[in-house]
């Protein structure tokens, strides 16, 4: 780097990098572990990496830094067996991210994901009515989750996700709960249970379910066996 004031006088520095050949060495594979995993704002929760490994290097050789929330790293390099404590003060969900480094300066990142609640957050209640109760495969149910309620934040700020066939899988995203869904099952007949999951601006959740009957509009004709 070359600097010139105004004068036209000029200084230089340089510095040399060097840019090696990784030859067999691969990079490390970075994990986080924090414990716990959740708790009210002001938890001091303890971070570690001491659990990355590497093909090459023994595990006190490898260094890690750390980055708390998102944007420039938070720390130098440390040793990864040395913990990390740190404190967060807004409820909310935070990726922090850790960033493993062999001594061939190849690295590898991993994130841990802390949850910091509002202890005095109580649980929404899920309140399901599916009209009508009965119907055909033609029919379009509508699937009322209205009722459902919380004590900290009202309808709109609550969230939900249906299972429509009780599968255990959901089959929505997770919806606004104050819109009412209209829905057939012209695939499916007889007693479907229908699973409703509601969630609060603090993740706490409750379920419902109804189960509804289906039937098909056509009259079946099963053979006669003698
Ligand atoms: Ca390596
Ligand atoms: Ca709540």
């Amino acid at each position: 780097m070359r600097v010139k004031d105004t004068g036209g006088l000029i200084d230089t520095v340089s510095h040399i990098v060097h840019v090696g050949d990784p030859g067999s060495n691969t990079p490390p594979t970075a994990r986080c572990t924090v414990t716990p995993a959740s708790g009210p704002a002001g938890t001091i929760f303890t971070f570690s990496a001491a659990s990355s490994t590497d093909g090459q290097d023994a595990a006190k050789d490898l260094l890690a830094r750390w980055n708390w929330y998102a944007g420039g790293w938070d720390t130098d390099w440390l040793p990864i067996t040395q913990q990390q404590t740190h404190q967060f003060n807004y409820t909310g969900e935070y990726d922090v991210r850790v960033r493993v480094k062999d001594t061939g300066a190849l690295s590898d990142d991993a994130t841990c994901t802390v949850r910091v609640v509002d202890e005095s957050n109580t649980p929404p209640t899920a309140v399901l009515a599916i009209t009508p109760s009965s119907g055909t495969i033609t029919t379009t149910f509508t699937i009322d989750p209205t009722g459902s309620h919380d004590d900290e934040d009202s309808l709109p700020y609550l969230s939900v996700i249906f299972d429509w066939t009780d599968d255990g899988v959901y089959d929505t995203s997770w919806l606004n709960a104050s819109q009412i869904q209209h829905v057939a099952f012209p695939n499916v007949w007889g007693d479907i249970t229908v699973r409703m999951r509601i969630k609060d601006t603090g993740g706490l959740t409750d379920e419902s379910a109804q189960t509804i009957h289906v039937t098909t509009p056509y009259r079946l004709f099963l053979p006669a066996i003698h």
